[in-house]
């Protein structure tokens, strides 16, 4: 084991629907294969909020939040070859352990290398303990692999993606999840086509990234549907060509559903994409897909004992159901050539960041701005 302990500040999620807690942790030094990291910048995810609201089944307390970062390598822990102190990284909850022997990472038609996805699920190291505790000395959970919401926090070697140290941390941290998810549903999850016709449904962050994917991907029209009319002009700037306001702007009578498949368009869109975590939108989403080919990905996270249903008749007659985690992106290989992307102006993603905070102590402020509905991501500066 190399190092000291480090004493720091973080806001803990002490319980389900409470505000986060500004206090002193102690955060100890890198195990093998382990990297400890100075958390520069934190956007929040509306999967932070839903956790902290208690609707993740796998949601824990007390436990530090927080998954979209940029940071820099503090100390490394035996073994790690990787990375060394100084290096900038993105936190990647989808870890990539790159092993001969994983089927996961050596498959391309997948990202969810499951290495370490059951320690992470019980919100500890992969070696089965935690590397957080609060000042009485009691034990604090880690989430999401990540735990950004701390002046320092330790990775696991393989969820670490070195990025380019001229990358400005306090934006390409939104690589970390929300932005990437978006493009890569797009990309890669549904491969959508030049000429496609194409449905969103939420335009938060997530679904305003699958707009401008859909868009950089040549779809011919863009289909942006939201309960939120304030929405709509961020949407038409990345592309949207149509806007659907699905609490008071729908024909009396009709689903939104039928508004695309039926008046909208013929027969549907050729790829719709969910990124409320609502299932009943999930439903639209599948059933404004076109008959005979029509793709639907779902990207939101539903809240713990909601299901999915819809008449199996929607998957005969050809729609295909679907769905995406960080966008089909392998992390340590992939994180880094968006933030190249993004350096060389071909992939611009500021326009995502509509509050920025100072200090970890002002992510209470940051979660108030998610909450208000204007906000698509806020960015915590530490
Ligand atoms: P967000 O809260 O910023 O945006 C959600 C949008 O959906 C808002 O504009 C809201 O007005 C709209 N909305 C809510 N109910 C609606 C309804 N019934 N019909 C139409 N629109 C509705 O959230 P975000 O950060 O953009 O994330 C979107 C979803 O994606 C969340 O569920 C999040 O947890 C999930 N997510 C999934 C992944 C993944 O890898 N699968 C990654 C990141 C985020
Ligand atoms: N823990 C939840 C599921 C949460 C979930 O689906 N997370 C998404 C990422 S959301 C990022 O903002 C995901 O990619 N999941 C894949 C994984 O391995 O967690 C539950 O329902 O138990
Ligand atoms: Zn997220």
């Amino acid at each position: 084991m190399t190092g000291k302990d480090i004493v720091c500040k973080a806001m803990v999620a002490r319980g389900p629907k409470q505000p986060l807690v500004l206090e002193d942790i102690t955060v100890s030094p890198p195990r093998a294969g382990e990297v400890r990291v100075k958390v520069v910048a934190n956007a929040l995810c509306h999967t932070d909020i839903y956790t902290l609201d208690g609707l993740d089944p796998e949601g824990l307390f007390p436990s530090i939040l927080g998954h979209e970062a940029g940071c820099i390598v503090e100390s490394v822990g035996e073994g790690v070859t990787s990375v060394k102190p100084g290096d900038h990284v993105v936190p990647g909850y989808t870890p990539q352990c790159a092993l001969p022997s994983c089927v996961f990472c050596m498959s391309h038609k997948t990202n969810l290398c499951p290495a370490i996805r059951g320690t992470q699920g019980q919100g500890v190291m992969p070696d089965g303990t935690t590397r957080f505790k609060d000042k009485d000395g009691k034990e604090v959970f880690h989430f999401m692999g990540c735990s950004t919401m701390a002046e320092y926090t330790v990775l696991a070697e393989i969820s670490c993606a070195k990025i380019d140290k001229e990358a400005p941390l306090d934006k390409v941290c939104l690589f970390g999840c929300g932005v990437s998810t978006g493009l890569g549903a797009v990309w890669n999850t549904c491969k959508v086509e030049k000429g496609s016709t194409v449905a969103v449904f939420g335009l938060g962050a997530v679904g305003l990234s699958v707009i401008q994917g859909a868009r950089m991907a040549g779809a011919s029209r863009i289909i942006a549907v939201d309960i939120n009319p304030d929405k709509f002009p961020a949407a038409i700037k990345e592309g949207a060509s149509d806007c659907v306001d699905s609490l008071n702007g729908l024909p009396s009578g009709k689903t939104v559903q039928q508004y695309i498949a039926g008046t909208l368009t013929q027969w549907g869109v050729d790829y719709s994409f969910d990124c409320t975590g609502n299932v009943e939108v999930m439903r639209a989403a599948l059933e404004c897909a076109h008959r005979g080919w029509g793709t639907s990905c779902v990207i939101g996270v539903a809240a713990s004992g909601h299901e999915l249903s819809t008449r199996p008749f929607q998957l005969v007659t050809g729609r295909v159901w679907k769905g995406t985690a960080f966008g089909g992106w392998k992390t340590r290989t992939d994180i880094p050539k968006l933030v190249d992307q993004y350096q060389r102006g071909e992939l611009p993603i500021e326009q995502y960041i509509t509050h920025v905070y100072e200090g970890v102590g002002k992510t209470n402020e940051a979660v108030d701005a998610l909450h208000s509905g204007s906000c698509l991501r806020s960015v915590v500066k530490y």
